[in-house]
């Protein structure tokens, strides 16, 4: 196997959320799991074991509020000991009883200002914490016709995007989620990427969109936002999930490999495999062990990412060319039907991990050790 492509697979970096840790649920209930974390240094101790195990993970998103901690700075240091860094810093205007009608869309003048206030102050944890991207997702929406003026509600997001773009510093960037609907029902403020990427492109080099893949419609071909938003410039990374039906959170690759190497493919194809694009897991594991479960989809991002390294480009740009339909395909399928774990559990062992993940952190005894020692861990924040 060539060695470009195990290089390649050695220095991926997926990221993941401090969020997929702790209880999660839907709004049916939220079923308590024996030893998550009872606060963020914990989630960040659970997060350095899925490095530990897949070399790949080294960064860990935090949410605020759900991980606020008095001391920022001391957070970093406590991940950098455990071989962690502090990742994006995800804002949450979603869960206070002001943002009913919105937070920076809110018709309100006094709602949108705690809403940026809440923003900048994500800034200022970046700096405490060396983080060098802020995520904005708006839950702002309306639920009816003729609720609230549409185009006043842009006015003013792109008013509170402008502030905080002003406030970040030297190597700091935004990315802006885009999600189809939910929990707004009629219309959603930034409901795609085409809204998210007018905004970024108003706002600056420095303003990015995220793709969640969970966020679109059934069908979207999310492979072409990918190639358009890389080939502008635009694409400031991923939050990785699967979806049946809405925005499930369900493991990345659980629901349609296919479709996330399709994605990947694209990702290489576009030279997006850097530090400029942020490979991020969103997932909640609401019925399956999370540790495990953050294993398993960092895994998956894994062998969609060999399979699409392995794609011959020279034979499928001459297919192509030639207007040769079948052929084409034949070449994008033979990477797919690739079985890729063989080459990932020989780039594992050169990296001096064990070539089977699961089964190393299964036998660790990690998780038998917080159940006993965490009694009563906390929620992580959804289902509150
Ligand atoms: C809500 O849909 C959501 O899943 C968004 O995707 C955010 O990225 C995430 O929550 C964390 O706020
Ligand atoms: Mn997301
Ligand atoms: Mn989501």
């Amino acid at each position: 196997m060539r060695d470009d492509i195990r290089a390649v697979l050695r220095g991926q970096r997926i990221e993941t959320p401090s969020w997929a840790y702790g209880n999660s649920g839907t709004r049916f209930k939220v079923f308590a799991q024996q030893g998550v974390p009872r606060d963020p240094y914990e989630k960040l101790a659970d997060a350095a074991q899925v490095h530990a195990f897949t070399g790949v993970a080294p960064a860990v998103a935090l949410h605020i509020p759900w991980d606020r901690v008095d001391d920022y700075a001391g957070l970093a240091r406590y991940a950098a000991g455990l071989g962690v860094e502090i990742g994006a810093i995800n804002s949450n205007v979603f869960q206070d009883d002001d943002y009913r009608l919105g937070s920076v869309t809110n018709p309100d003048p006094a709602v949108r200002r705690k809403a940026l206030g809440h923003l900048l102050e994500c800034v200022d944890i970046m700096d405490a914490t060396g983080s060098a991207t802020l995520k904005l997702w708006f839950s702002d929406g309306t639920n009816y016709p003729g609720q609230d003026d549409i185009r006043a509600r842009q006015d003013r997001l792109a008013e509170a995007l402008a502030a905080v773009y002003a406030r970040l510093g030297d190597g700091q960037r935004l990315l802006l989620e885009y999600k189809l609907f939910e929990p707004a029902f009629y219309l959603t403020d930034v409901p795609d990427w085409g809204t998210a990427y007018a905004h970024c492109l108003k706002l600056g080099d420095k303003a990015r969109v995220v793709v969640d893949t969970g966020h679109h419609a059934p069908g979207t071909n999310i492979e072409f936002i990918v190639a358009f938003l890389l080939r502008e410039g635009r694409l400031g990374g991923f939050d990785f999930n699967s979806r049946f039906y809405a925005d499930d959170d369900l493991m990345v690759g659980a629901a349609d490999p296919f479709q996330l190497f399709r994605i990947m493919y694209e990702v290489v194809r576009g030279g997006g495999l850097g530090p400029h694009v942020a490979f991020m897991l969103d997932q909640c594991h609401n019925i399956e062990p999370k540790i495990a479960g953050q294993i398993r989809s960092v895994m998956n991002v894994q062998e969609a990412t060999a399979k699409a390294l392995l794609v011959d480009v020279g034979a499928l740009a001459a297919a192509q060319a030639a207007g040769d339909v079948l052929g084409a395909n034949a070449v994008l399928m033979d990477a797919y039907d690739t079985d890729v774990r063989p080459l990932l559990a020989e780039v594992r062992a050169e990296m001096g991990l064990d070539p089977d993940p699961m089964a190393a952190y299964a036998r660790s005894g990690y998780f038998e050790k917080i159940r006993a020692d965490r009694v009563g861990g906390t929620q992580a924040g959804w289902g509150a």
